[in-house]
């Protein structure tokens, strides 16, 4: 079975309690529940975790490349500053995909920047909750694709 370790970075556990205008409203239990909800429409496992610190991050992405699982991280603020994270999301050799529940791209342009984008498969941002489920499908398909891809054709 495909398993997916959907990781959150710094200060995500007080989603939906400030800054509603740029966040929302939804907290990420009810972010969790979501994504718990479409990894079983798509048979996939889910391991669900959000750290504030840094080398948290870190044991969680090589314990994800470990285990051969896919990652859909928001890595919050770290993707902006992290070559620790980028070095471990390199390293784990896990398809992984960046996400953002903002538009980071029409914030201030520090948050333009990611150091994490250059080794994710690629970047989901600006949808909201929305964003993680659009996640969570992408690396399934690419990891699908995959061991498709590993099995010997017939022909
Ligand atoms: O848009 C996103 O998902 C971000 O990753 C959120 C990060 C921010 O640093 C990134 O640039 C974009 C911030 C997460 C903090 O979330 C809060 C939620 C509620 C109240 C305060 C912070």
């Amino acid at each position: 079975m495909i398993t997916i370790h959907v990781l959150n970075g710094p200060n995500l556990n007080l989603l939906g309690r400030r800054e509603p205008q740029i966040y929302g409203s939804a907290t990420l239990s009810d972010v969790e529940r979501l994504v718990r909800e479409k990894a079983e429409s798509l048979g996939a496992s889910v391991v669900f975790r959000q750290s504030n610190h840094e080398g948290q991050l870190v044991d969680w992405i090589q314990e994800a490349g470990a285990q051969e699982a896919g990652i859909v991280i928001n890595a919050g603020a770290y993707t902006h500053t992290s070559i620790a994270l980028r070095d471990a999301i390199s390293g784990s050799g896990a398809p992984t995909v960046e996400i953002h529940l903002s538009n980071v791209h029409a914030r201030e342009g520090f948050r333009h920047r990611s150091l994490i984008a250059p080794v994710s498969v690629g970047v989901i941002c600006g949808f909201g909750p929305l964003s993680y489920l659009l996640g969570l499908e992408a690396v399934h398909r690419v990891m699908v694709e995959r061991a498709r891809q590993a099995v010997p054709s017939k022909h």
